[in-house]
């Protein structure tokens, strides 16, 4: 394994324009033929063909038809002559998809054949320049059993079927469009789809297909109607319409992660497809449909207009991210809803990627080395990098952001580009914009790792009625970043002041944008009546930390009167996190005050509010974002802190609880996954889950057997999932007797008994209990390892989501986390690669933890034959 730098990019020796596979395909032996069209890069000079391949085995390769000496060399084939002109390269080799545990390269599951290639899993299917900038048109034909494998699918369109000798028929496909390696697929099985024509705007006909395994048809409506939203969002928003005759999907169960954008043919995990209120929650259907929305955007972000090299993976990641966040706000469309997803996105990227940037694997959003770059498919490259797409749109506005993407697919269809090329476009687009002006300290947030640190002050000059307002920023000495701040300023009375800002001629309204691109910037406001609030950061306008100095009396002023929900919802978060930190920084129990839990029962019982927001505002800031603030991390005084804030919560406010569970409890008529009734859910769940928790309320008992009575007669699985939660994360004596229930019910449905496994791996720990109780269900019979869903569902609930059971006094958590990856490594590396990183923040515990997370890691980095992905994760970690 070697270190792979940006800086070293060098164009291919060869092109290979066209490609035609052939697969013969057997679960112990398939034969791969792959005849070749291949070119020398006439800007690169002379040498011989280096081809990827690894783990299979080449049974004879041609050039022009001649059989040619060849050698084979650490997972490389090497043709020493090869012709100068144009020539035809022929390879057979042959793989064995039923041993690859990996989930990489072509594959079985539950007896069909699937592929997943990206980032570099086409090697292990045929020898290729496995590189992104080699783009090929495919025409694929496959061979198998007629009776195991009736439907075979490749990308592209069927051109020809029919039946062969010995039972076996044949298929073959062709993708007219040019394609990296990467999304190329073939899938092969007995498999049923769900089947919808449609006509675009344009006036083109399409056919969508949703394959699935038999039985579970009736859960593929809720993914086909996202993909026909996606469709016609993708043409309104961006005039980008479908391009193929034929789009498919298809879900299959062993799969390393959630989806795959190959062109023409998604392969799904079924846990990001397959959804039916009886089995699915509110959060599944949500995941889902941003999910097939972001396979969908990736034909253009990503296929049409593909990444040079994969240090510019964040060129369309980050970019159909940004584009699938829109899409779902666009879908919650009540102002209010959209705020609810902006909350959410940003809770997943404080709890996921904020740490990811202080800790071990810390990178740019556009990395610049890696050994094994499917580590690099992370919060950063995703998240962040969709937070560097969106200040593109606030900089340049919603109009111009489309222009920009206009002019990049004009510049660029059909290419392998990099995230300058992305840049430029925007700024060409914008000539004069604020993103123009300063579009190299910008690009920084490609270069730059780390969270910047954002302080701001204010200073109200009552005689002159001036405020000016100082904004500094700080990344580890790392130079300045372009940060847009969008802001506002309100009165404590709740007055929304105007902005108007000394030495520009125009007046701005309520609501700006001011750019801060230097160290330290002031910015001051004329006629200003009152001493103003600031509201900073508006939306989270970028992805920094930010220090603005408030006093709670400022945060209750912008918790009860801001005008950007946001901000509202982020005042009363900061309310709480500075109470947690306290408690944690001074090692004394936490006590809530009475303005604190004030100001929760009026949000709880506020009559605009939207029972969806309510909930964001009264759950408390997640363990990880706390550990964050701190420089050293004790992560059961900081879950102390947390629970005794929510029992708090409970016991204060129960009356509340109990209002807002009879309002919001029950809804008239079928389940719908819209914004209202999935806001009601949430709020009853949570509500549910406090007058569970408090064990020693007068009516305790009453309470514990609603909740069982409500997971009993639950007509959806968000009512009876969050049920279930409130007896086991409340440590309610029905809560063993409601699991073994909950089992016996869902047993036949996979996807459930993950959840299942996963509230189990997430609950609260209790005297040990919990980590004791995943121990033992590592040999329950419906456990394995080879399953990524399953080992997520146990294994990385305990080491990833719950750090108080996971963080143990006596190592248990860490020895339990080593054997695991190991065990892991062995079956999935990508899979094992992931739960390394558990460990990510090690440095910044305190004892006894820290010497025994570093005893755990040398462990895991001491066993000689570890893959790249674990021995890149271990050996940054101890660096
Ligand atoms: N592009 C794929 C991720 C591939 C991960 C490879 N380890 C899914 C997505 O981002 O849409
Ligand atoms: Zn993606």
């Amino acid at each position: 394994s070697t270190l792979i730098r940006r800086e070293d990019y060098l164009a291919p020796a060869f092109w290979i324009r066209k490609v035609e596979l052939c697969f013969d395909l057997d679960p112990l032996k398939t034969i791969v033929t792959s005849k070749m069209q291949v070119e020398r890069n006439a800007a690169v000079a002379h040498g011989p063909l280096k081809l990827h391949g690894e783990e299979i085995n080449v049974l004879r390769v041609l050039i022009n038809g001649e059989s040619v000496s060849f050698r084979t060399e650490d997972d490389t084939l090497v043709i020493d002559n090869a012709p100068d002109a144009d020539f035809a390269l022929e390879i057979r080799n042959t793989c064995c998809p039923e041993k690859n545990t990996a989930l990489s390269g072509l594959y079985t599951s539950g007896g069909s054949f699937f592929t997943q290639c990206e980032a570099e899993g086409f090697r292990r299917i045929t020898y290729f320049l496995d590189r992104p900038d080699v783009m090929a048109v495919y025409t694929v034909l496959m061979r198998a059993d007629k009776t195991k494998y009736p439907v075979l699918l490749s990308n592209g369109n069927l051109v020809e079927q029919g039946e062969l000798d010995n039972n076996r028929h044949f298929a073959k496909w062709h993708d007219p469009f040019p394609k990296p390696s990467y999304l190329f697929a073939l899938v092969a099985g007995d498999l049923v789809a769900r089947e919808q024509r449609v006509r675009t705007r344009g006036g083109k006909d399409h056919l969508l297909q949703v394959f699935v395994r038999r039985g579970d048809l009736e859960k593929t409506e809720h993914a086909m109607n996202s993909l026909i939203a996606s469709m016609v969002w993708d043409e309104a928003r961006f005039k980008l319409p479908l391009d193929l005759e034929r789009f498919m999907v298809v879900g299959v169960s062993d799969f390393n992660m959630g989806a795959m954008e190959n062109k023409g043919l998604n392969i799904f995990n079924t846990s990001a497809l397959l959804a039916s209120p009886a089995t699915s929650t509110d959060a599944d259907f949500s995941r889902i449909e941003s999910i097939v929305a972001h396979e969908y955007f990736h034909n253009w972000t990503g296929n049409r207009v593909t990444c040079r090299d994969w240090f510019q993976l964040s060129l369309k990641e980050g970019l159909t991210v940004f584009r699938d966040q829109e899409f779902s706000m666009d879908m919650a469309a009540a102002p209010s809803a959209r705020a609810v997803c902006r909350i959410q996105d940003v809770r997943q990227l404080r709890a996921m990627q904020f740490p990811e940037d202080s800790g071990a694997m810390a990178h740019p959003v556009r990395p610049d080395s890696y050994v094994e770059i499917n580590n690099f498919y992370t919060a950063t490259v995703y998240e962040k990098g969709a937070e560097v797409v969106r200040m593109y749109q606030t900089l340049v506005g919603r109009a111009g952001f489309e222009k920009g993407m206009t002019l990049y697919f004009e510049r660029h269809d059909g290419q392998a580009v990099t995230c300058d090329d992305f840049a430029q476009a925007m700024a060409d687009a914008n000539p004069g914009s604020e993103l123009t002006k300063r579009l190299d300290a910008f690009k920084r947030w490609y270069s730059t790792p780390g969270t910047p640190r954002v302080t701001a002050r204010g200073s109200y000059d009552a005689i002159s009625r001036t405020y000016t307002l100082t904004l500094s920023q700080q990344n580890n000495g790392a130079a300045p970043q372009v940060i847009p701040v969008a802001m506002g300023l309100i009165g404590h009375g709740g007055q929304v002041l105007p902005l108007e800002l000394q030495g520009e001629a125009e007046y701005h309204g309520n609501e700006r944008v001011l750019v801060l691109d230097q160290a330290e910037q002031s910015f001051t406001f004329l006629n200003v009546f009152v001493e103003p609030v600031p509201s900073l950061l508006r939306g989270f306008s970028a992805p920094v930390l930010l220090d603005d100095g408030l006093s709670d009396a400022d945060l209750l002023t912008l918790l009860t009167h801001d005008t950007d929900a946001f901000n509202r919802w982020e005042a009363g978060q900061r309310l709480a996190l500075n109470r947690i930190l306290a408690a944690v920084r001074s090692g004394t129990p936490l006590q809530l005050d009475a303005a604190y839990v004030d100001a929760m029962r009026s949000v709880l019982n506020h009559p605009q509010l939207d029972a969806a927001f309510k909930e964001l505002a009264l759950t408390l800031p997640g363990e990880a974002y706390i550990a964050e603030q701190l420089d050293v991390v004790d992560p059961q005084a900081i879950h102390a802190a947390v629970e005794a804030a929510q029992l708090q919560l409970a016991q204060a406010l129960r009356a509340d609880w109990v209002a807002a569970f009879e309002a919001n409890g029950t809804i008239a008529g079928g389940y719908q996954p819209d914004p209202v009734s999935v806001g009601k859910r949430s709020l009853a769940n949570l509500a549910l889950a406090m007058l569970v928790l408090d064990t020693q309320a007068a009516d305790a008992a009453v309470w514990q057997g609603r909740a069982y009575q409500r997971f009993k007669d639950a007509g959806n699985m968000t009512d009876r999932l969050g049920a279930l939660a409130a007896l086991v994360n409340g440590g309610a004596g029905l809560a063993d007797s409601a699991l073994e229930r909950f089992h016996a019910l869902f047993k036949a449905d996979p996807l459930v008994v993950d959840k299942w496994f996963a509230l189990q791996g997430r609950a609260p720990e209790r005297e040990g209990r919990t980590f004791a109780k995943v121990k033992a269900l590592l040999k329950h019979p419906d456990f394995t390892l080879k399953n990524p869903n399953r080992a997520r569902s146990l294994i990385f609930s305990l080491c990833m989501f719950n750090p108080a059971a996971f963080h143990r006094a006596d190592a248990a958590g860490y020895v339990f986390w080593a054997d695991q990856v190991l065990a892991l490594d062995a079956i999935n590396p990508q899979v094992a690669g992931r739960l390394a990183r558990a460990m990510d923040r090690w440095t910044t515990l305190t004892e006894p933890y820290r010497p025994a997370a570093l005893e755990a890691i040398r462990r895991v980095a001491a066993k000689p034959d570890l893959s790249p992905d674990v021995r890149e994760i271990v050996e940054r970690a101890l660096a």
